[in-house]
């Protein structure tokens, strides 16, 4: 995995809204070429694993619970410093305290149903992004 990449989801929320189509246009204004793309259901066992560095915090089940409800997107996007340059866009965890523009100001509801994730790593980047996609779904 290349380190100019990022693994993002738009998380169940984004979808029952109808804002997929809105935060992909702002990520592709952004420059981030999309280099895989799936609509999915994560499963209890999914989002356990994914979360699994979250699991003694007190929201663990409501986020389980949360990103289980429905479908999401999974993407892997690539940019130049496409770790923290996503982590920009998508401004800080809670809405109240995200940066105008930002996609969570734009569209999230609180700190638990917070529209997007985006890798916080190189690392945990290129593990979310095999976690979700075979080598033969990446373009
Ligand atoms: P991040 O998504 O900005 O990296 P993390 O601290 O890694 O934030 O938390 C993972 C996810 O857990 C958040 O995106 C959010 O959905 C949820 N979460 C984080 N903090 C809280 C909280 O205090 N209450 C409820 N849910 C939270
Ligand atoms: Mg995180």
């Amino acid at each position: 995995m290349a380190t100019n990449r990022t693994f993002a989801m738009l998380k169940p929320d984004s979808v029952e809204k109808g804002y997929v189509g809105a935060i992909l246009d702002k990520i592709n204004a952004t420059g981030f070429r999309i280099v895989a793309l799936k609509m999915t259901h994560l499963t209890m066992a999914d989002a356990k694993e994914f979360y699994d560095i979250h699991k003694e915090r007190p929201f663990f089940e409501e986020l389980v619970k949360y990103m289980t409800r429905g479908p999401i997107i999974a993407v892997i996007l690539e940019k130049e410093n496409a770790v923290e340059d996503f982590r920009a866009l998508i401004g800080a965890t809670n809405p109240v305290d995200a940066a105008d523009g930002t996609i969570r100001k734009l569209f999230a509801a609180s700190v638990s149903e917070n529209a997007v994730h985006g890798s916080d790593s190189d690392e945990n980047a290129a593990i979310e992004s095999t976690f979700h996609f075979s080598g033969r779904e990446m373009f």
